[in-house]
């Protein structure tokens, strides 16, 4: 019995939640009868001066997404009923919290410090429900607060600048889904972006390249167009104000002693190679010039330093510290009498003791340094906080040693990573970062105690813009995902629930849609799974989307007779060689979603069956030998991620297929990728041998290689003319030659299908 009514009040909280619309889901809301109805004369009442900010603040939104003015006043104006906003620190919640009591006759919002009435307000925008003239809430009580303190999202606006109206965009959809945390890349190799008033040439020279790389890195295309720009302090000052007023906290972001090509061209001095000029970089990567650990560049730094502490009221300021070549170091006399002076073990005790002398100075001017999980290496700074990218190792090490940090693996929130099929998406660096990967993310490593787990203040986000030159490109990055990070850094483990944010997202569209944002359609793709089918030489195919978002419509094409099927997915479907073209679209209430096209390729190895002798490296299996015959060809563009290459790191492919019955053979194909940026290499050559049971085989053919394209078919005439089963050898290149990237390493062989006429 007792048992029985637990699971009645796990039902009733579900459903008041799943009433609600609200993101980040809230920690409890208890629905009451009736409504709160808006009239022309309800008006805001701020009881402080925050409180009323934040209801002007609210004003804007109101009228953006629910054509809804609204006064505000800070003394009751007599008139008309009133929402009224009180900051209160004693409320019992964490800061930020809130509770909203919302009767026929009025609203109440108290709030906790740091937000929390902007908080509330936030959230009863999102219950409000509009028919026609009618404006109205329904009545009830919110008590809700963060689960973590620091809700970051990041945006790097070196590789591409961004423009104050964009900026203040960009805080305004951080505000509305409750991230407190903007981190403000400003300065990297391709461009620095604050005005110092101390080292004018950092804005004059510094801000500006001659060219921008086109295309993906792998193309190394550049175009040469000069392109920069930058802000100014007056512009900076403005939009900390802004940002302040949406209780969001900007921590800049200085990169040292690496990613500073933009400064080392407008002050060379700073470089270790003397008498020696640099270019504000064009393309992207990690570059070798990185600041001279001398006298003046640490004057140099603490001057630009002084600068940013003054615009930005930031306890933290953030240093940089990743990706630092120590090349120019090893070859560098000063650098190496200072290693020796100061007892250091090697370049990556300079690299500890450049940032520990640089935290001390900040550390005196009453503020904390954040590093990129780099700072770990060599020795921590005393009192620094790491931001763990590579992976959750970094932030894993500070907790151990009693330091904060602030996750922002690449595997969950690398949001300049592709969040659908990379062939559905524009061109992204790489990666997969798909919304619902981000919304089961758990900020917390699983190995810390719960002790070391307090030293982890939340997450970010972060928004590379090397492949994203548009605001609107950056929207289509941001959102949806921000919104499951936002669930992530906000609501209760008891109230995720990834159906139910689905469902909640889909209003969210719509006040998107209200502004004309771009954001991402990608959960709408439908993805698809080729399985053997159990007649040979047919296929089935499994399509996969979450049926939350509609029904799928599909479509196969007949090209033998041109004739087209139409059906609604229900369960995977087999085709053959006569069905070889489908469509799949949903049918749900967002128009315009993708079209996934499936195009496959039969021919005699498509759907038999295959063995590896030697299994592909576990990173690149796909499917294991199935990818190899199941009629899709992997494309070369633009990610490897999800696709259907085998990767064979150093080994040898070695695969038999088994027709099935004895057929005819006049030739086999199989397709190499060429990608020495990636040390990926064609196979050397090619052999292949013929059976007929499977026993004794004879040797059929061998080809050596040379090619040079991208995606290398490389075909064998077979000289025995009939066979049951084909041995197919592909052998690795062995060595990456010299001149080459990676050269003396195991190169990469890479394959995917084999087909066999
Ligand atoms: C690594 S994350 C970088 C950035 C690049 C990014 C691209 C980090 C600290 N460094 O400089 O833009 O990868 O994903």
């Amino acid at each position: 019995m007792k048992k029985w009514l637990g699971l009645v009040f796990i039902l009733m909280g579900l459903s008041a939640i799943a009433q609600n619309k609200i993101i980040p889901a809230p920690l409890s809301v208890k629905p009451a009868p009736g409504y709160f109805t808006f009239d022309p004369t309800t008006y805001f009442l701020g009881n402080d001066q925050v409180a009323y900010k934040d209801g002007y603040v609210i004003k804007d939104f109101l009228i953006k997404y629910y054509n809804l003015p609204l006064k505000t006043a800070t003394k009751s104006i007599g008139v008309g009923k009133h929402i009224a906003l009180k900051y209160d620190s004693t409320l019992a919640v964490a800061d930020g919290g809130y509770h909203i009591l919302i009767s026929p006759e009025n609203i109440t919002i108290t709030g906790k410090n740091n937000g929390g009435v902007l908080y509330g307000l936030l959230s009863l925008m999102q219950l409000i429900e509009k028919t026609g003239n009618t404006v109205q809430i329904p009545c009830g009580e919110i008590t809700d607060y963060p689960q973590f303190q620091y809700r970051g999202m990041h945006l790097d606006c070196s590789r591409h600048f961004f423009d104050m109206a964009f900026i203040k965009k960009y805080i305004d959809y951080l505000a509305m889904y409750k991230m407190n945390t903007f981190h403000w890349h400003l300065t990297d190799d391709q461009g620095w972006r604050i005005e110092i008033k101390q080292y004018p040439k950092l804005t004059e020279i510094g801000a500006w390249r001659d060219g921008t790389m086109v295309g993906h890195y792998r193309d190394q295309q550049y175009d040469n167009v000069r392109y920069g720009g930058f802000y100014t302090q007056k512009e900076i000052k403005e939009i900390v104000r802004y940002a302040t007023d949406r209780h969001i906290t900007i921590i800049p972001e200085i990169e040292m002693p690496g990613h500073c090509m933009a400064a080392l061209a407008a002050y060379p001095e700073l470089g270790c190679v003397k008498d020696t000029t640099y270019q504000v970089a064009k393309g992207w990567g990690v570059f070798e010039d990185v600041f001279c650990p001398n006298d003046s560049t640490f004057i140099f730094l603490e001057n630009v330093l002084d600068e940013v502490m003054a615009l930005f009221p930031s306890p933290y300021i953030h240093v940089g510290g990743d990706e630092v070549e120590k090349i120019r170091w090893k070859n560098c006399s000063h650098c190496q009498q200072l290693i020796k002076e100061k007892g250091l073990v090697n370049e990556h005790g300079l690299q500890s003791y450049f940032i520990q002398r640089i935290e001390k100075y900040v550390n005196s001017k009453g503020r904390s340094i954040i590093g990129w999980d780099e700072i770990l290496e060599g020795g921590l700074a005393q009192n620094a906080t790491i931001m763990s990218w590579r992976g959750e190792e970094g932030a894993i090490l500070a907790a151990q040693q009693k330091h904060y940090a602030i996750m922002t693996p690449g595997s969950h929130c690398y949001f300049d990573y592709y969040q659908g099929a990379p062939q559905l998406e524009p061109l992204a660096i790489g990666g997969f970062v798909p919304l619902d990967k981000v919304y089961g993310f758990n900020p917390i490593p699983a190995s810390l105690t719960p002790e070391q787990a307090t030293y982890i203040l939340g997450a970010q986000a972060n928004i590379w813009t090397e492949y994203i030159n548009f605001p609107e490109q950056v929207e289509y990055m941001l959102l949806p995902r921000m919104l499951a990070l936002s669930e992530v850094l906000w609501t209760s483990k008891e109230n995720k629930n990834y159906d139910d944010f689905l469902s909640r997202l889909l209003f969210h569209f719509q006040l998107l849609d209200k502004t004309n944002t771009n954001y991402a359609k990608s959960i709408y793709q439908i993805n698809y799974k080729v399985t053997p089918a159990s007649e040979l030489n047919k296929l089935n195919i499994t399509l996969l989307s979450n049926p939350q978002l509609g029904k799928i419509d599909v479509q196969t094409i007949n090209v033998l007779n041109g004739s087209k099927n139409n059906f609604t997915y229900e369960n995977p479907f087999t085709v053959s060689a006569e069905t070889p073209y489908i469509s799949a679209q949903l049918n749900g209430s967002i128009k315009n979603t993708p079209t996934t096209q499936i195009k496959l390729k039969f021919n005699k190895a498509t759907g038999k069956s295959i063995t590896l002798k030697n299994e592909p490296s576990k990173k690149y299996s796909a499917d294991g030998g199935f990818t190899l015959i199941n009629g899709v060809e992997a494309t070369v563009n633009p990610s490897w991620n999800g696709s259907e290459w085998l990767g064979f790191l150093g080994t040898d492919l070695q695969a038999i297929i088994d027709l099935g019955e004895i057929d005819s053979i006049h030739s086999v194909t199989i397709g190499c990728l060429y990608d020495k940026l990636s040390w990926i290499y064609p196979a050397e050559s090619v052999q292949i041998w013929v059976s007929t049971n499977g026993k004794n085989y004879e040797q059929a053919g061998k080809i050596k290689y040379n090619g040079d394209q991208k995606r290398n078919a490389i075909t064998i005439s077979s000289t025995v003319k009939t066979g049951r089963y084909i041995k197919i050898e592909a052998i690795n290149l062995g060595t990456i030659p010299s001149g080459n990237p990676g050269a003396g390493s195991k190169p990469w062989l890479f394959i995917d299908e084999i087909s066999v006429e």
